[in-house]
């Protein structure tokens, strides 16, 4: 993750990214599913990639959203939108248009829609006058993100040790998984959803409504034996557009390998 160090003072200052911005719109897009996984003992994929990849789909919704705004309120509007793609601290703005909170697991959670959401921005030249409420941190003297994380990368209320979290080790580490983390994987193999599973704030949620993120039958009823033996063709099509797409075939075997090893 060395892109991270990357184009620090654009990540601080939006004007540095897109002159002229006035306004950020930070917005949440929930993912939350239906229904999970069948199969108790298929390795375990998460929420996030249970549909189409979320960086098209909030795209597309933001370029609507922006095409929205322009026609109906400010025709001189300009600007750029962005989830996850540049160096824009996306839980940090949803933090200061009053959208939630970052809680001790590193997530933004919000009072009414947990934290399986995915937060984007419009970067806007025009001001709006809105005040948004400051929400304070409701995580109060829970630490049950903290005691579930297998990996014990919640090193502090709120920071992530990249390098022992699940999810980075599942899909942004390359080559061999270390030996360190052998039998702690609780089979994960794309991604980990452990520390907000457990959350009190995700108790109680809607799902989404978004079709895009709606899984197919076939992926809800993988077993363990269709998936430890699934061949790049068949990947391929399962996980067409899909965030899988990021560690490819390659990955997903060397994750399923790590699996089946410890
Ligand atoms: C790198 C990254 C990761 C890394 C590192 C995670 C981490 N916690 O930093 C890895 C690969 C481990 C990861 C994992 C996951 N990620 Co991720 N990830 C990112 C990414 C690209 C950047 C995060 C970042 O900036 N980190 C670097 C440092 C600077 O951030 P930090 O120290 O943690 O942040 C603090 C400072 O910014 C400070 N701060 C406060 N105020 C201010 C003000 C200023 C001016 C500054 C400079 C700093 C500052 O407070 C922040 C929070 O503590 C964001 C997308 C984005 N562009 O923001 C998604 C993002 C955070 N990830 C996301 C998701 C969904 C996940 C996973 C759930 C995926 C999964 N199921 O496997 C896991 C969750 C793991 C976890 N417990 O956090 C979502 C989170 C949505 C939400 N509700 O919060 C994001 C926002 C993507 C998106 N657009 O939706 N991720
Ligand atoms: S995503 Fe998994 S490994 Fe990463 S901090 Fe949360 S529980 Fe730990
Ligand atoms: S599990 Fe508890 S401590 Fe962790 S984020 Fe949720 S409320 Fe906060």
């Amino acid at each position: 993750m060395a892109y991270m160090e990357n184009y620090q003072e654009k990540r601080v200052d939006p004007g540095k990214l897109v002159p002229g911005t006035k306004t950020v719109v930070s917005v949440l897009l929930n993912y939350y599913p239906e229904e999970i996984q069948r199969h108790k003992d298929t390795p375990v994929i998460s929420k996030y990639a249970y549909g189409r990849d979320y960086h098209f789909t909030v795209r597309e919704k933001l370029k609507e959203l922006f095409g929205f705004i322009k026609k109906n309120i400010y025709p001189e509007l300009e600007g750029r939108w962005f989830t996850d793609s540049a160096p824009v601290l996306d839980r940090v703005w949803a933090v200061r248009a009053g959208l939630g909170w970052i809680g001790k697991n590193g997530n933004l959670i919000s009072k009414k829609w947990g934290s399986f959401v995915f937060i984007g921005e419009l970067m806007l030249n025009v001001e709006i006058d809105d005040e948004p409420p400051e929400i304070k941190n409701a995580c109060g003297n829970c630490t049950r993100c903290i005691d579930a994380c297998p990996t014990g990368a919640i090193v502090k209320p709120g920071v992530i040790d990249g390098g022992r979290c699940i999810s980075y080790l599942t899909i942004e580490h390359k080559g061999n998984i270390p030996e360190e983390f052998n039998g702690k994987f609780r089979n994960r193999v794309f991604g980990c959803d452990i520390c907000q599973d457990v959350c009190p704030w995700n108790s109680k949620l809607t799902s989404t409504t978004e079709p895009d993120f709606k899984p197919s039958e076939r992926f809800l009823n993988l077993t363990s034996e269709q998936m430890m033996e699934m061949r790049e063709s068949d990947f391929n099509e399962m996980f067409h557009e899909s965030p899988l797409k990021r560690t490819g075939y390659n990955g997903f075997r060397r994750n399923i390998l790590f699996l089946k090893k410890n």
